[in-house]
């Protein structure tokens, strides 16, 4: 095994990258070299992914073997959570909030969402997923372009943000985290179920060094938790180029 050669331990250490932005661009696929380099990388340490996006966007993302070629594959920050393939366990927001709460937050969402105005709007404004719900002003049927649009005047005008402010203003006290990730939306989860929520299921495991690498690890990024969690040694990083030339250093020199 390459890692032994090199006078490391391949079970020991644990390598786990966030997708959108730090393994790929956002929502895009991941690059054939990008793949390859984190094969190569396995050969070194354990590798995993810990993304806010459900399990199909992040196999659309990282390929159909997905589970084949990620020791660890944690969609949903870690709520739905596969190792060596095989799935471990699945969270239930519904369970956990209970229909009564569940139903202010969507009627909420869909109440504040249809006073906003926007230069398009288009379907799947509330997607409900297993562990979490992802919430989208412009609706998660935009193309790309759209995705795009709605991203820069976002970024102009702080729709997500304020829509978020309000939130957490008006359902204080209930136990929600509001979480901005990606481009066009933002994810809503139990107080705790944020991206450190895998570390729970990895501490078992015995690795001696997690490394987690994230491009929204500022506060109220949905890296940041992970990031700042004293069981990782976080990275911050802005392009999935900057990714790999940080694990060259980490793991290949
Ligand atoms: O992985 C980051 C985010 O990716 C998507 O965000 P968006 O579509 O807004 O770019 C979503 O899947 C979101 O849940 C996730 O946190």
């Amino acid at each position: 095994m390459a890692g032994a050669e090199d006078g490391l331990d391949g079970g020991c250490e644990l390598c786990l990258f966030d997708v959108d932005g730090t393994l790929t661009a956002p929502r895009q696929k991941i690059t054939p070299e990008m793949a390859d380099f984190l094969q190569a990388l396995r050969k070194k340490v354990k590798v995993g992914v810990v993304g806010g996006s459900d399990f199909e966007k992040i196999q659309e993302q990282l390929g159909e073997d997905v589970l084949e070629k990620f020791d660890y594959v944690f969609p949903e920050n870690g709520l739905v959570a596969y190792k060596d393939g095989k799935l471990l366990k699945k969270q239930s927001i519904q369970r956990h909030l209970g229909e009564e709460l569940l139903q202010q937050l969507i009627n909420y969402c869909l109440s504040y969402i249809a006073k906003i105005k926007l230069p398009r709007k288009r379907g799947t404004f509330i997607e409900f997923r297993n562990g979490m719900l992802n919430v989208s002003p412009v609706g998660r049927n935009c193309s790309q372009e759209e995705r795009i649009e709605f991203n820069e005047l976002d970024k102009r005008e702080h729709i997500r943000e304020k829509f978020v402010a309000d939130l957490q203003r008006d359902f204080a006290g209930k136990g929600l985290t509001f979480s901005i990730g990606g481009q066009i939306s933002f994810d809503v989860f139990p107080d705790g179920w944020d991206k450190r929520y895998c570390l729970g299921i990895v501490g078992n495991d015995g690795f001696k060094k997690i490394y987690f690498l994230g491009d929204k690890t500022m506060p109220g990024g949905n890296d940041f938790e992970i990031y700042t969690d004293p069981r990782t040694i976080g990275h911050s990083v802005t392009s999935p180029e900057q990714t790999r030339q940080i694990c060259e250093k980490l793991f290949f020199n």
